[in-house]
């Protein structure tokens, strides 16, 4: 097949599973044709069968907002004909299910009839897509669209309760690619962080609000009043300075380490003992697959899509969404003996494995065929 896929280039979840997802398409004999602002982020190979169309938004000054998305209709017709796609696959829904559209709608002046499939991936349906201002179109185009998918059952449910949806909406969960994120500890990474054998703790985020980071600081905090422990914050994000600041006044800094973005998540990963988690929604989870399959339990909280990953008792625990003393107290129960920790270890890893990339691509693979003999 020709696979257009547009999605936010971004290290955010949903560009990385779209990036991931065409770049295994590619590698299973797929031609995938990448149509973003800029280079996905995690798209940093070369291989025959990938391609990227830069879409590219003139500045003038008579636009206060550059209109981003009549450019990507745009791009989307001029690479659907000339590399003659058989389908479009839209991560997030805005504003790319309604450009996909919109293109859709060009292109069948020229007797061409694309098939438009969107993949709804949290944010685009709990926070911004339930904005008044957005609501009727996204509703629209997710109704347009000739396939739509969510990645839990969760935000399934959350997108019927609140737009009226008459498609049929797929779920498909995230996926992990095990030969990447697999056990990998690298010891002189792990002698520098916790040169006294601590356990180590992690979150990796945007640090937006909904992540809660900030919890993520008090239940280290009560963590290690009890158990000798480092914490690594990975990521970037607009709350990042408050959790800076709370590690001041927690008096916690020396054994906090703000590592901001990282390419190589993995080998971080690897050296870790615990995941953190305690967003206030979340409709997957993917950076705690990813630190599942690196063999790192979690702690989260149980929003969202989290508990259909994350499983009670098992593979961590799942608490209320700010109760920052069970957390805590789950925590300790985990890193408190070794046994108990390499129990969870090893079973937050057999959980990851049914998330496995392998699984979940031909799922895709037969939902494409589906939705192009449907039409
Ligand atoms: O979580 C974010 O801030 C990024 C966001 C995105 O849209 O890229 O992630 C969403 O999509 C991911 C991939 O499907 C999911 O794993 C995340 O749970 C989801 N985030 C939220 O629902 C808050």
């Amino acid at each position: 097949m020709k696979i257009g896929i547009v999605c936010y280039p971004t290290f955010g979840g949903s560009g990385v599973v779209a990036t991931e997802l065409g770049k295994a398409l590619a590698a299973n004999g797929h031609q995938v044709h990448f149509i973003t602002y800029s280079q996905p982020a995690r798209l940093d190979f070369f291989s025959a069968n990938l391609f990227y169309h830069e879409v590219s938004i003139s500045k003038y000054p008579l636009f206060d907002f550059p209109p981003y998305e009549l450019a990507l209709a745009s791009k989307l017709v001029d690479v659907v004909r000339f590399e003659k796609l058989d389908l479009l696959h839209v991560h997030y829904a805005i504003p790319h299910a309604s450009a996909a559209y919109m293109a859709k709608q060009i292109l069948q002046t020229y007797g061409i009839h694309i098939p438009v499939v969107t993949t709804l991936h949290g944010t685009d349906i709990t926070l911004v897509g339930k904005d008044p201002s957005y609501n009727p179109v996204v509703t629209f185009s997710i109704n347009q669209s000739d396939g739509v998918t969510a990645v839990s059952k969760d935000l399934k449910e959350d997108t019927l309760k609140h737009f009226d949806i008459t498609k049929d909406i797929r779920v498909i969960p995230n996926f992990i690619d095990l030969s990447r994120f697999s056990l990998n500890p690298r010891q002189h990474f792990k002698q520098a962080i916790a040169p006294g054998d601590e356990r180590i703790l992690i979150h990796t985020s945007n640090f937006r609000r909904v992540k809660r980071t900030c919890d993520v600081i008090r239940v280290f905090q009560k963590v290690k009043e009890k158990i000798q422990c480092k914490l690594l914050m990975v990521g970037d994000g607009p709350d990042r300075v408050n959790a800076e600041q709370l590690c001041r006044d927690l008096d916690v800094c020396n054994d906090v380490r703000f590592l901001g973005k990282q390419e190589a998540i993995e080998e971080i990963l690897s050296v870790t003992d615990l995941f953190l988690m305690p967003s206030e929604s979340e409709s997957f989870g993917l950076a705690a697959l990813e630190a599942m399959a690196c063999g790192v339990p979690v702690i989260s909280s149980n929003a969202g899509g989290l508990p259909e990953l994350n499983i009670d008792g098992v593979t961590g625990f799942l608490d209320a969404v700010g109760d920052i003393d069970r957390m805590a107290a789950h925590a300790i129960e985990i890193l408190e003996n070794n046994e108990r920790l390499a129990t969870f270890k090893a079973a937050a890893l057999t959980r990851a494995k049914e998330f496995d990339l392998g699984l979940i691509l031909p799922v895709y693979e037969h939902y494409y065929q589906e939705v192009i003999d449907r039409i």
